[in-house]
């Protein structure tokens, strides 16, 4: 009994000595490497000076400022639908933060692990207003643009089969010919997630107001940060930078008041959270200083979403199920101690 469980405890260290070191080879290395969005405003597209900008391109900075104490030292990859979950399992990037949803397959056969969920969303219809179409239901035998790869192409087959509608989808695999053919009328309907959709018909359509979209919402989508299965120090970094940036917006931490905080705030939390009573960083093999840089240099987690897709931004989207739970949300952080 002695015996085996000492060849079981051996066995484990191998493993985890394995497979262990994203943490270690992105610090010696002195770069995040994050797969991202080709170019989905508010989510990831790289500005008219090259400035990689949006709420997926935040979560990396933010990691990058937790780890290294710079949240400028990113590199991003552009990666389509197809391309992500390869460009994470072969080591090119170590973070994909891509508008990417959690599903039980992708977290067990794809061999990936889901650090937590930054936007929930969900699948809808686009449609051009002058087709009169009220509601998905008035679909029936209506061609569909879609891009493989996604949740949305199953989700779409799904719909079509319980609702009796005999969709076709017209699938397209690259984003931008996807968008230009929708555009050019190859397809009665688009469906993507509602927040693509709002990112598209915003930045993308010729004419914004006529398009419609339509009332219901197919599926759930929560979007998370993966990261390589079989490395758990690295999967507890990214899962703790996202719950440091929930845990500021609950305390009321902002990037511009965060450093002031670290000293004058009496709250415990905060302390913890912030380093000024340290622990949290070494638990991670951080810097005490992690979350404060994050948070400083990128903003909590309500100023990521304000910034790049709430109401002030082109897409114009509503906190919903993104507000905190303490106001009726979902955004709930996890217990920093
Ligand atoms: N959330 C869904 C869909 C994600 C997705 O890739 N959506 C498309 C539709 S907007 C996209 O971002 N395309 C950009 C590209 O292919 O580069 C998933 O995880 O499968």
């Amino acid at each position: 009994m002695r015996f085996v469980s000492t060849h079981l405890v051996l066995a484990a260290a191998l493993v985890a000595s394995a497979s262990a070191g994203t943490l270690d080879t992105i610090k010696q290395r002195g770069q995040l490497a994050c797969g991202v969005n080709v170019g989905l405003a508010g989510f990831s597209i790289a500005d008219s000076q090259g400035k990689w900008v949006g709420l997926d391109v935040d979560f990396c900075r933010a990691v990058a400022a937790a780890v290294l104490g710079d949240g400028t030292k990113v590199k991003f990859t552009p990666l389509s639908a197809q391309q992500r979950f390869t460009a994470l399992q072969s080591g090119e990037v170590d973070v994909l933060s891509r508008n990417t949803t959690w599903t039980l397959t992708r977290d067990t056969s794809l061999g990936l692990d889901f650090a937590g969920i930054d936007f929930y969303d969900g699948q809808g219809f686009l449609v051009p207003k002058k087709l009169g179409v009220k509601s998905a239901k008035d679909l029936k035998g209506a061609t569909v643009c879609v891009q493989p790869g996604t949740t949305t192409e199953l989700n779409l087959a799904d719909y079509s089969r319980a609702n009796g509608l005999a969709l076709k989808p017209v699938v397209i695999e690259k984003f931008e010919e996807f968008t230009k053919a929708y555009f050019a009328g190859r397809c009665d309907a688009m469906t993507t997630d509602v927040s693509a959709l709002a990112s598209i018909r915003a930045t993308l359509a010729p004419a914004a107001g006529e398009q419609v979209l339509l009332p219901e919402t197919i599926s759930k989508e929560p979007f998370g940060p993966a990261v390589r299965q079989g490395d758990p120090q690295w999967a507890d970094v990214v899962r703790w930078v996202l719950q440091a940036l929930i845990e500021a917006e609950e305390q009321g931490l902002t990037a511009a008041n965060v450093v002031e905080q670290s000293t004058a705030s009496p709250s415990p939390n905060v302390k913890r959270l912030l380093g000024t009573t340290a622990g949290m960083g070494q638990a991670l093999g951080l810097s005490e200083k992690w979350a404060l840089e994050a948070i400083r240099q990128v903003g909590n987690y309500g100023e990521i979403f304000e910034r790049n897709v709430g109401k002030g931004s082109p897409l114009g989207l509503d906190r919903g199920p993104n507000q905190l739970w303490t106001k009726g949300g979902l955004i709930y952080a996890l217990p920093i101690r």
